[in-house]
């Protein structure tokens, strides 16, 4: 079940420490808070150092392609990257997309962010552009299990990834519960006393949740 779970790494952890929480933890993202704070090299060394199922940047780029290029061309040693899909297809999101297949990369686009100020009215349109652009899935938040749901049965073939589980209020396996494919989790495991232990912990509850659910409890 590792491989359902993201560490949202938006601090350093100590090299060891995260060595440990990967035993529990198969996806790594990654982002504008690590990049800052440890370099660009630094966080080529620090991904290269482990094994992860995935490794997906968040930068949630949003500005026409030839930008997203030069920052894509950076980031080579990433599997996938995060882009929002407002900023629509022509001279954006179409020849980012064509890009990324080229480079083999994955393309994830934002469709329902977990936050409370974020409005779904413009659910309708952002999955306009993703059916269009067909990425290799969706952001959609932990934190609503309900826009989990409709965007499983929306597209069903996009993985997705569904950040806000533990400090923002999601409680771990709902997501996978509700369709989603990895849950996100970043503050809940890097600012608790035992990093590991607390990873451990929330693998548990998830596959408790998604036992039960499985079974129709
Ligand atoms: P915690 O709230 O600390 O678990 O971290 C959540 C992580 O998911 C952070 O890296 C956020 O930037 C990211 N995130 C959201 O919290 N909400 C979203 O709607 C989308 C993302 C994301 O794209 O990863």
């Amino acid at each position: 079940m590792k491989e359902r779970l993201a560490l949202a790494l938006d601090v350093p952890l100590d090299r060891a420490v995260l060595r440990e929480v990967s035993h529990y933890i198969g996806v790594l993202k990654i982002g504008w808070p690590l990049i800052l704070e440890l370099g660009l090299d630094g966080v080529r060394e620090l991904v290269r150092s482990l094994n992860w199922v995935e490794v997906i940047a968040d930068l949630k780029l949003a500005d026409i392609y030839d930008t997203m290029s030069k920052v894509v061309t950076k980031l080579s040693f990433v599997d996938s990257f995060i882009a929002h899909s407002f900023i629509g297809i022509e001279e954006a999101l179409g020849p980012l997309k064509i890009d990324l297949d080229q480079k083999g990369k994955g393309l994830y686009l934002v469709l329902s962010m977990s936050h409370p100020g974020w409005d779904d009215e413009v659910y309708p349109k952002l999955l306009e552009v993703v059916r269009k652009v067909s990425p290799k899935g969706v952001i959609v938040g932990a934190t609503k299990p309900t826009m989990v749901a409709k965007a499983r049965k929306d597209l069903s073939k996009a993985r997705i990834l569904s950040p806000g589980v533990g400090a923002q209020g999601g409680s771990p396996g709902d997501a996978i519960c509700a369709g989603a494919d990895v849950e996100i989790v970043g503050r809940r495991i890097y600012t608790a006393k035992d990093p590991v232990m607390e990873s451990r912990a929330v693998l548990k509850a998830l596959e408790e949740r998604v036992s039960q659910c499985l079974r129709g409890t």
